[in-house]
């Protein structure tokens, strides 16, 4: 019989979300629906939310990024990270915004023109710079534009050198960082070069140093790519390469909703938590990582209450993972009683057992 994995020392989690996750509420189809509480403020909220780790955008960090030099972004930089040390928060790493300017409409590194990847490596370049100022060692690639809205308009293996060449040079530009890459299949391409975790992980032990190479599983970008996120995390995990999670849960294969986590699967999400109990997350200081949105009807300024309900979700589901019995659940598995598995699964899940 299989010996039943019983949790050594429990996991003290610690949390993280980026700042675009307390938001106004406009979407493609309407405008803010509630005011605009101030991005500078935002820090002062992690703290009592239950919050440490704070994950941004290059222009999180130092809004306009692009108008300022290297020196004066590094400046700025290194103000913020005061501000966060102050607030006892922690950047855990700072992704560059490759899919908001001008110049990253048909891609960053794999766009067609000279000029817009020469754009998108000055831009990582200063994303770096960011992270070196604030103390940060990790860099967020979500590869957002990286991809075709019709396969013709690319060729697909030069996007892939590309966006390989793209990692190498980061590495190279600093020793010291990490880049942990941030698979979606779709939105707003809609096909990406870089879907999923395999994808991801094929590109760091490609690169010049595989070590410093890790990925973000995103739950809902896995359901998106019709994967289950727990399998995305324990594929991960198996080649210590799970830097980061962003926990949240979709509805099916629509647009990205970012909804709360286990609002949706419940039991996905239950099974998510398995994996990373079972996998060692967090035991090294890895955050737990929530991308989630409110919904457009809340009200408030600034609305939190979506962050604190995932996490309080999350915590509930280590409760449940580790109350339940491996004993049992190996017995189940040793007679292949996969029915029993089942329901034993689900009455523990709804309280009874
Ligand atoms: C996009 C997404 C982003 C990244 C950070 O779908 O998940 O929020 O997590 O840029
Ligand atoms: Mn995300």
């Amino acid at each position: 019989m299989e010996k039943p994995q019983l949790s050594p020392q429990p996991t003290t989690y610690r949390f993280s979300f980026g700042p675009w996750n307390i938001s106004e509420g406009a979407d493609p189809f309407g405008p803010n629906v509630r005011d605009v509480f101030a991005h500078g403020r935002k820090f002062g909220l992690y703290r009592s939310l239950g919050f440490e780790g704070v994950q941004l955008h290059d222009d999180d960090a130092v809004p306009d990024i692009d108008s300022f030099t290297a020196p004066q972004v590094a400046a700025k930089a290194k103000e913020l990270g005061q501000v966060l040390r102050d607030e006892g928060l922690q950047p855990e790493f700072v992704a560059p915004r490759l899919w908001f300017p001008d110049a990253t409409i048909d891609g960053a590194f794999t766009s067609n023109s000279d000029g817009d990847r020469q754009y998108a490596w000055d831009r990582t370049q200063r994303a770096v710079d960011v992270a070196r100022a604030m103390g940060c060692k990790t860099i967020g690639f979500w590869f957002a534009r990286e991809g075709t809205y019709v396969r013709e308009a690319k060729s697909a293996k030069l996007a892939y050198e590309r966006l390989l060449a793209a990692i190498n040079r980061t590495l190279a530009y600093d020793p010291e960082i990490q880049v942990w890459i941030e698979p979606k299949p779709n939105e707003p391409m809609d096909m990406a070069y870089v879907p999923t975790a395999g994808h991801a992980i094929a590109l760091a032990y490609a690169s010049e140093s595989p070590s410093r190479v890790k990925v973000i599983i995103e739950s809902a970008h896995a359901l998106l790519a019709n994967l289950d996120p727990s399998d995305e995390m324990a594929f991960c995990l198996a080649h210590d390469k799970l830097g980061s999670i962003h926990l949240n849960d979709q509805n099916g294969l629509k647009y990205d909703q970012d909804k709360n986590f286990g609002s949706v699967n419940l039991r996905g999400a239950f099974n998510q938590v398995i994996v990373l109990e079972e996998g060692g997350y967090g035991r090294r200081g890895e955050f737990v990582g929530l991308d989630v949105k409110t919904m457009r009807t809340q009200r408030g300024v600034p609305v939190t209450e979506h962050l604190a309900s995932s996490r309080r979700i999350f915590l509930d589901l280590v409760d449940k993972a580790r109350s339940l019995d491996r004993v049992r659940v190996a017995e189940y598995r040793g007679k292949r009683d996969y029915e029993g598995l089942e329901l034993y699964t689900l009455e523990h899940l709804l309280g009874r057992k």
